[in-house]
């Protein structure tokens, strides 16, 4: 899908075919359809990220509270969105034995108590002892910080998601 095939498409249509870029957040692909034409992909990409950098830090949290946890209960429930089933088990996420399966659920509580919203992390971008060693180092962090290191994450995310959609071929099916 070329960025013309995109600038074309009706607000219906590229808030299904785009609305996952952020995890549970179509409001984002929504909003930023008012913003074209795009001249590229990159600029899309950049929409994104400028409306994103526009909320308050609430509306950030936000953005983080819409994550599932990795190798959460989402993922043993089989409710994951397809993207985020696709990344988790990448990272290996769905093969974690017992231990780890225990150390992650354990991290996972202690990051969320301590800041408020969860652990987010580009799976794509690491593996399960990089995730693992990360969430640990993470929960020493400051709120401020964790909460604009997970924001940088989500960008990770969008941009590794808005790839895999435009290279496919899905738009054919709209
Ligand atoms: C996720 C997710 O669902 N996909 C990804 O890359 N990271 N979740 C998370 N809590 O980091």
């Amino acid at each position: 899908m070329d960025v013309s095939a995109v600038n074309a498409l009706p607000y219906e249509d590229f808030v299904i075919f785009f609305g996952n870029v952020v995890e549970k957040c179509p409001l984002i692909t929504a909003a930023v359809w008012a913003k074209r034409p795009f001249v590229s992909l990159a600029a899309l990409e950049t929409a994104i990220s400028e409306f994103i950098d526009a909320l308050p830090e609430s509306g950030k949290e936000g953005i983080l509270r819409c994550h599932p946890d990795l190798a959460g209960r989402d993922l043993q429930s089989g409710t994951l969105t397809r993207e985020s089933r696709e990344e988790q088990a990448g990272a290996g996420m769905d093969a974690l034995n017992s231990a780890e399966a225990s150390r992650m659920a354990q991290l996972n509580e202690e990051y969320k108590q301590r800041f408020g919203f969860p652990f987010v992390i580009c799976a794509r971008m690491n593996d399960k002892a990089n995730i693992l060693r990360q969430l640990s180092e993470r929960c020493q962090n400051e709120r401020a910080t964790e909460r604009a290191r997970g924001i940088a994450e989500v960008k990770k995310i969008c941009r590794l998601r808005l790839q895999a959609l435009v290279l496919s071929d899905a738009p054919n099916k709209l």
